[in-house]
């Protein structure tokens, strides 16, 4: 089988993860890094065993046949990336959140369209074993109609932001850090939003923007989401990295609790079934279900450049989670609930 030849660009804290889940795929060779800092690059190319090195995209693409690329950089740096990357028509992976405002977001994705370019955001949470496995279930089981949601991600964990530190500074945090994941879930299980109404709080003076936040969601089938996060919320064991899930149907209802532990209620019924990721060598709590799901999203993100199929989570596709995360903070701002 012929290797498909990718570029990874940004080695930093979260890239390590992406190089070690490419591994994992038979048919994939990374064969350059790129970072601005090319200390960083060199460091990381000899860390991973990498043939090249560089701090510049454009001298990389000019220099190698490459296939697909990898984006793992901060958001800010998306629109001028993805502006070299779209027109030497490379097919692109782009870690979230996939920019800073809903203009660059467009504009990345008309960039891409234009060059008809593959495009997909890294929305991983939606391939994290545990939901993967709640939706397997609800299909399974035949749960129709649904009419609530809870999701939520609480946490007091610091492991949870001090390898981000760029994240203290930012005037909007955890809605666009986290709540994009958990607003992506929303439409994952829930469907389409029409409304949103929030109110955010900040309960840790370190960082400049919301550390709690909780979203109430109107979807277009009448069903209710609610979000909520905090890096504020004290439980033994601390529930980092684990999104709970409470979701109810016309025919029963399903739960994702803390450890993976999946309980069905139907037909008079509980049933309990694992949610638990699958185990690599390199993979450890509490990052362990996010880890794994970065192989289950490049997986994905080649198999449908493969098959030439769309991404579930296209550049196009991620605007509308996007958008829901700039009016959740246009909604606590104004106190009032805005239409999607
Ligand atoms: P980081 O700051 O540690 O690393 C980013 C690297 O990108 C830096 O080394 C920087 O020099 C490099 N870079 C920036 N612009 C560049 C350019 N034009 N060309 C080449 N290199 C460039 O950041 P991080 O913590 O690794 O986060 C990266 C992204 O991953 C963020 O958007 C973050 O939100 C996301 N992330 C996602 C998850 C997840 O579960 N999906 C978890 C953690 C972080
Ligand atoms: O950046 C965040 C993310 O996307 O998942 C978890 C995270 O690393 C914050 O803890």
């Amino acid at each position: 089988m012929k290797k498909l030849k990718g570029a990874l660009i940004g080695c930093g804290f979260f890239a390590e993860n992406h190089i070690l889940a490419w591994k994992e795929l038979k048919n994939i060779e990374i064969i350059c890094v790129c970072d601005l800092d090319i200390k960083k690059a060199n460091k990381f190319k000899s860390k991973f065993n990498i043939l090249h090195s560089y701090s510049s995209i454009e001298l990389m693409l000019k220099k190698h046949k490459i296939d697909f690329v990898d984006v793992v950089t901060t958001m800010e740096t998306h629109l001028n990336i993805g502006k070299i990357l779209s027109k030497y028509k490379i097919p692109t992976s782009i870690q979230k959140p996939f920019a800073e405002n809903l203009s660059n977001a467009k504009k990345i994705v008309s960039l891409y369209k234009k060059n008809k370019t593959p495009l997909m955001v890294h929305e991983n949470f939606r391939w994290q074993s545990p939901l993967l496995k709640l939706k397997e279930i609800i299909n399974k089981e035949k749960l129709t109609k649904p009419h609530y949601a809870k999701i939520s991600f609480r946490h007091a964990n610091p492991v949870g932001y001090t390898n981000q530190t760029y994240l203290y500074d930012l005037k909007e945090y955890l809605t666009l850090d986290v709540g994009i994941h958990l607003f992506d879930l929303s439409r994952f299980f829930m469907g389409e939003a029409k409304s949103i109404y929030t109110v955010n709080q900040n309960t840790n003076n370190k960082f400049k923007g919301e550390t709690d936040f909780i979203s109430l969601i109107r979807n277009r089938n009448n069903s209710i989401t609610i979000v909520d996060a905090s890096i504020s919320s004290i439980k033994k064991p601390d529930r980092f990295a684990q999104t709970l899930v409470n979701l109810e149907f016309s025919n029963g209802s399903i739960d994702l609790d803390y450890n993976y532990k999946i309980i069905l209620h139907k037909n008079n019924k509980k049933k309990i079934y694992d949610g638990k990721p699958k185990k690599y060598k390199w993979i450890s709590k509490p990052w362990d279900q996010i880890q794994e799901s970065v192989i289950n999203t490049h997986k994905h993100f080649i198999d449908s450049l493969i098959n030439n199929i769309e991404h579930d989570t296209s550049g196009e596709d991620n605007i509308k989670s996007l958008s829901l995360v700039f009016n959740s903070y246009k909604s606590d701002k104004l106190r009032k609930e805005i239409k999607i």
